[in-house]
């Protein structure tokens, strides 16, 4: 099959086109498509029928002649709107950029809760355009869009989907109750868990793997990762958990986020974040995005800014307290750690306990409290190397070292 090629319409509404513009070709090459050209227009005034004005649009269709190439209009569309630029440009296909975000997340999707979730964005997406879309949807020929779950059930009449939809939400709620059930657990275990958040393509994974010797997918590509992952590493000797969770990006489709919400709540249901950005891009713009859409989703947990691939860097005007690192040289990593380990102190204590022979079986009874680091077996007791949580403290002062 040959690549299928874009061609991008640009709707500049102020500063920011730019950004979305280049963002938008990195999106065309995540989803494998090739990016072929494009075409911007200041917007004044939105054209109801069309959204940019009519002349605009003739141009486009004489310069893309005959060529078979999509059209992505980097916004969204009505679904009118999306038929009449269709048929302005002869009867192409076009897209727009929700559809373009769904079709990448669609062909990421790996586990069964991801593959739910982009498919319950994309029907959502789709239901209320489907009305008059059917003929649209069968000549478009496969290609961005016509990929994921959805796909083979795009046809099938809204009633049906609207089952779907209903049927993926409770499969959904289902998945939502074990997880909470885990992440209680998790929480009674203590262990400190770090969430790895921020804009896409900024080195989470990378930072993952290099923090706890995981072996996660990392590619220079936007929403490499769907599935948080969670990975369990130490610092001086006390055990952390460190998750890994989507990327986000401007304007990403409301639809997603909602989807997405329940796997970015649990991980973002965590002791400390670490807010990465890209050290050699638009580090301003990608922390805001990520500081609103945490917002968005009711994030409270403290953070620390992390400015990673400093060994591209030029810019070095960072955030006040930003921790600099770089994960694919290393550099940082250490003061990361201390950076880590010292906002997190004050919620648990090492220490070393005494626990007679006598009150091995009272101790026993709370011991999944703490953790174990080392044990020395004396003659009347043994003396452990603990750390326990703060909250905890209490329960165990009877043990302590005179
Ligand atoms: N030069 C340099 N490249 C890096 C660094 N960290 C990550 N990268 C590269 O940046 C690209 C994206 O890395 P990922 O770890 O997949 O990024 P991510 O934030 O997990 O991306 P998504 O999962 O798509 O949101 C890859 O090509 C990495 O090799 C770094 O410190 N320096
Ligand atoms: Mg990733």
């Amino acid at each position: 099959m040959t690549t299928e090629q874009v061609y991008i319409i640009q709707p500049v509404f102020g500063e920011d086109a730019d950004i979305l513009h280049d963002e938008a070709v990195a999106l065309i090459e995540s989803a494998g498509a090739s990016y072929l050209g494009s075409m911007r227009q200041t917007i004044r005034e939105i054209n109801p029928a069309t959204f940019i004005g009519e002349g605009k649009l003739e141009e486009i269709a004489q310069e893309l002649g005959e060529t078979k190439a999509t059209v992505l209009f980097n916004g969204d569309l009505s679904p009118s709107q999306t038929l009449n630029i269709s048929k302005a440009l002869g009867d192409r296909k076009v897209i727009d950029r929700t559809t373009l975000i769904l079709d990448i997340f669609a062909s990421r999707a790996v586990s069964s809760e991801g593959k739910v979730q982009v498919e319950l964005a994309q029907l959502k997406y789709l239901y209320p355009r489907l009305r008059g879309k059917g003929s649209q949807l069968s000549r478009l020929g496969g290609g961005i869009g016509t990929r994921g779950p959805g796909e083979s059930k795009l046809e099938t009449d809204r009633r049906h989907i609207r089952a779907r939809i209903h049927a993926l939400e409770e499969r959904l709620k289902e998945t939502e109750q074990r997880r909470a059930l885990q992440t209680e657990r998790r929480k009674k275990e203590r262990v400190k868990t770090i969430a790895l958040v921020g804009y896409t393509n900024t080195g989470k994974s990378t930072l993952l793997n290099a923090m706890t010797g995981a072996d996660v997918f990392v590619k220079n590509a936007l929403f490499a990762t769907l599935d948080p992952t969670a990975r369990a590493f130490e610092i001086e000797g006390v055990p952390f958990l460190m998750v890994d969770t989507v990327g986000f990006l401007q304007d990403l489709p409301h639809g997603l986020i909602e989807a997405f919400r329940s796997t970015l709540e649990s991980a973002l249901n965590c002791d400390l974040a670490l807010i990465v950005c890209d050290a050699s891009g638009q580090f301003g713009m990608q922390l805001d995005t990520t500081l609103s859409t945490l917002k968005d989703l009711g994030f409270s947990s403290p953070y620390l800014i992390v400015m990673n691939k400093c060994d591209l860097a030029e810019d070095t005007r960072f955030p006040k307290d930003c921790v600099q690192i770089s994960a694919k040289t290393g550099a940082g990593l250490e003061t990361l750690k201390r950076r880590i380990f010292d906002a997190l102190k004050d919620e648990f204590i090492k220490t070393t306990l005494f626990i007679p022979y006598s009150e091995m079986a009272a101790y026993s009874a709370t011991r999944h409290l703490l953790t174990e680091r080392t044990v020395i077996y004396g003659d009347d007791g043994a003396f452990l190397e603990v750390i326990i949580p703060a909250i905890y403290a209490e329960k165990f002062k009877q043990y302590a070292q005179k």
